[in-house]
C-alpha cells in the first residue's frame, strides 16, 4: 500500500430521495425528514439528493405537498451541505421533450430554491439532449457559487457499450462543459470487476471527478463500489442503512466502516452515520407493518441480470399484465423486452425509455403479433423524437412502426419544439390567481396532477373539506 495515494471518497447520500423512490415509491413526507435534517447537516457528506426523479410528482400527487416548499425547507433545515437533485436533460421531471426555455427556467427556479447539484440524465446517453441543462447550470454559478452541473451517463450491457464508448463519451462530457461525470447503473447490472474497467476507461476519457451510482439489485453494489473506488472512483452514493439494500443504495453505514483506516476512508464520523440510521429505523418498521415497503423489494436477485429490468420497469410490467389479466405472461413479456430493446437501437432502460420499451413487449406479447399495436411513445422513440440511439434500430421494425412517408429525425429533438413559457404561463392563470414561477412550472411538467393539484391548495386555504371534492366532475365545494 506504501505507493498508494491516499484520496477522501466522498459518500452522496440518497435516503431522502432514490432510497425512498426505490423502496417505497417515493412516499416519504417532508415531515419525516424534518427532525433529522440538523443531524444529517453535521455528517459532512459529499451531498445530499433529495428532489427530483419522481420526487416532484409523488409530491403533487399523493403526497400533496407543494415540491417546491419541500425544497426551501429542506435548504434551511440543511444549510451547510450540498443539496442534490436528479434532472432527465430535456425530459427535465417529465416524459417528454420540453423546448430550452422551459428547461432553462427549471434549472433557474431549482438552484433558486436551493439545489445545488444537479444531475442530468438522457434515457438515449445523446449528449445533444445534455447540453441546455448544463448550460443553465453554469449561468446560475454568479448567484449560487455551488451550482454544479453534473452529467450522468446510463450503464447498460450490449454490443455497443464497449470501454471505448465510455471512454469517448467521459471525454465529450467534459468538452460539454460539465462539472463532474457519474455513472448512473439504475438496475445494479455493474459487476465488481466490470465497474474497476469502467472507472479506468473513464479516467483516461476525463479528468472530471467521477461518481457511481448504483442500485443493491443484484446484491452487486458494495463490491462494485470497492471495486470502482480502487480504480479511483471519487464519490458513492449510498442510503442510510434502514432505507438501504434491495433495490435501493448500498449502506451508508457499511460502506463508511468497510472504508475507515484505509487509503480511501471516507472521513466520516461512523457515531454520527448510525445517529441518522437509528432515525429511520422506526419509520423503516412502520413501513413494513402498513405494507408501503414490500419484502419483494428488500432482498437481491441475480436473475436482474439476466434480463436487465430496473426494479421499477418490472413492478411496471408486472402491473400492465395484471391489468390485462394476463398476469402468467410474465416470463414471456420479459424474454422480449431484449428483443425489442434490440430493435429500437439498445437504448439503456431507464426513465422513459424502460417504459417505452416494456410497453412494446407487452404489447408485442398480449396482440400475440409483434408491432401489431404500436403505442404513441414508441413511435416517437423510432421517429427519433427522442434523440439518437447508439446503434441503428432494425428497419424492417422503423418501416413498420413510422407512417408512410415518414422518416427518422436525426437533429436535436429540441430544435423542433418552439419556445412554450408563455403559452404555460397563460394556461397556469387560468387556474391559479397571481401564479409563482414555481406555479407555472408545476403546470409545465404534470398539467393534470398539476391542475387538481392548484385545487386542492385553494380548498386547503378556504378551509373547506377536500375529500368531499368531487374530481370526477371538477367541481370543489367552497
Ligand atoms: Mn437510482
Amino acid at each position: 500500500m506504501s505507493d498508494q495515494v491516499t484520496k477522501k471518497v466522498g459518500i452522496t447520500e440518497t435516503v431522502l430521495r432514490d432510497a425512498h423512490q426505490s423502496l417505497i415509491a417515493t412516499r416519504m413526507p417532508i415531515e419525516e425528514m424534518l427532525p433529522i435534517l440538523d443531524k444529517m447537516d453535521k455528517v459532512g457528506y459529499h451531498a445530499i439528493e433529495c428532489w427530483g426523479g419522481a420526487t416532484f410528482d409523488a409530491c403533487l400527487r399523493f403526497l400533496k405537498e407543494d415540491p417546491w416548499e419541500r425544497l426551501r425547507k429542506l435548504r434551511k433545515g440543511l444549510p451547510n451541505s450540498k443539496l442534490q437533485m436528479l434532472f432527465r436533460g430535456q425530459n427535465i421531471l417529465g416524459y417528454n421533450h420540453y423546448a430550452d426555455d422551459v428547461v432553462e427556467e427549471f434549472v433557474k427556479r431549482s438552484i433558486g430554491n436551493g439545489i445545488d447539484i444537479i444531475r442530468i440524465f438522457d434515457c438515449l446517453n445523446d449528449i445533444r439532449n445534455l447540453k441546455t441543462a448544463a448550460n443553465a447550470v453554469k449561468a446560475c454559478k454568479q448567484e449560487n457559487p455551488n451550482a454544479h452541473a453534473q452529467i450522468a451517463l446510463c450503464y447498460t450491457l450490449g454490443d455497443a457499450y464497449t470501454l471505448e464508448y465510455w471512454e469517448k463519451l467521459a471525454h465529450d462530457v467534459e468538452e460539454l462543459g460539465a462539472d463532474s461525470l457519474c455513472i448512473k447503473d439504475m438496475a445494479g447490472l455493474l459487476l465488481p470487476q466490470a465497474g474497476y474497467d469502467l472507472v479506468k476507461a473513464l479516467k483516461r476519457g476525463t479528468k472530471l471527478p467521477i461518481e457511481i451510482h448504483t442500485h443493491y439489485t443484484s446484491g452487486m453494489g458494495s463490491m462494485t463500489y470497492l471495486k470502482c473506488i480502487e480504480a479511483g472512483a471519487d464519490i458513492i452514493d449510498t442510503a442510510s442503512t434502514p432505507l438501504a439494500l434491495g433495490t435501493s443504495q448500498p449502506s451508508t453505514d457499511v460502506m463508511v466502516k468497510a472504508l475507515q483506516g484505509t487509503p480511501f476512508d471516507t472521513g466520516l464520523d461512523m457515531d454520527k452515520v448510525i445517529e441518522i440510521s437509528d432515525y429511520f429505523t422506526p419509520y423503516r418498521e412502520e413501513c413494513i407493518k402498513s405494507g408501503l415497503m414490500s419484502t419483494k423489494v428488500l432482498g437481491v436477485n441475480v436473475n436482474t441480470l439476466k434480463y436487465q429490468v430496473p426494479g421499477g420497469m418490472l413492478s411496471n410490467l408486472i402491473s400492465q399484465l395484471h391489468q390485462a389479466g394476463k398476469d402468467d405472461k410474465l416470463t414471456e413479456v420479459l424474454e422480449e423486452v431484449p428483443r425489442v430493446r434490440k430493435d429500437f437501437g439498445e437504448p439503456p432502460l431507464v426513465t422513459p425509455s424502460s417504459q417505452i420499451v416494456g410497453t412494446q413487449a407487452v404489447m408485442n406479447v398480449i396482440m400475440g403479433e409483434r408491432y401489431k399495436m404500436v403505442p404513441k411513445e414508441s413511435h416517437k422513440l423510432v421517429a427519433g423524437e427522442f434523440g439518437v440511439t447508439v446503434k441503428p434500430m432494425d428497419p424492417e421494425v422503423v418501416k413498420k412502426v413510422l407512417k408512410p412517408g415518414e422518416t427518422q429525425m436525426t437533429d436535436r429533438p429540441a430544435d423542433h419544439i418552439a419556445p412554450q413559457m408563455d403559452d404555460f404561463r397563460k394556461k397556469t392563470a387560468e387556474l391559479v390567481e397571481n401564479p409563482t414561477p414555481e406555479d407555472v412550472l408545476d403546470y409545465a411538467l404534470f398539467p393534470q396532477v398539476a391542475t387538481d393539484f392548484f385545487a386542492y391548495r385553494k380548498a386547503q386555504k378556504t378551509g373547506v373539506d377536500v375529500n368531499a371534492a368531487d374530481k370526477e366532475n371538477k367541481a370543489y365545494p367552497v
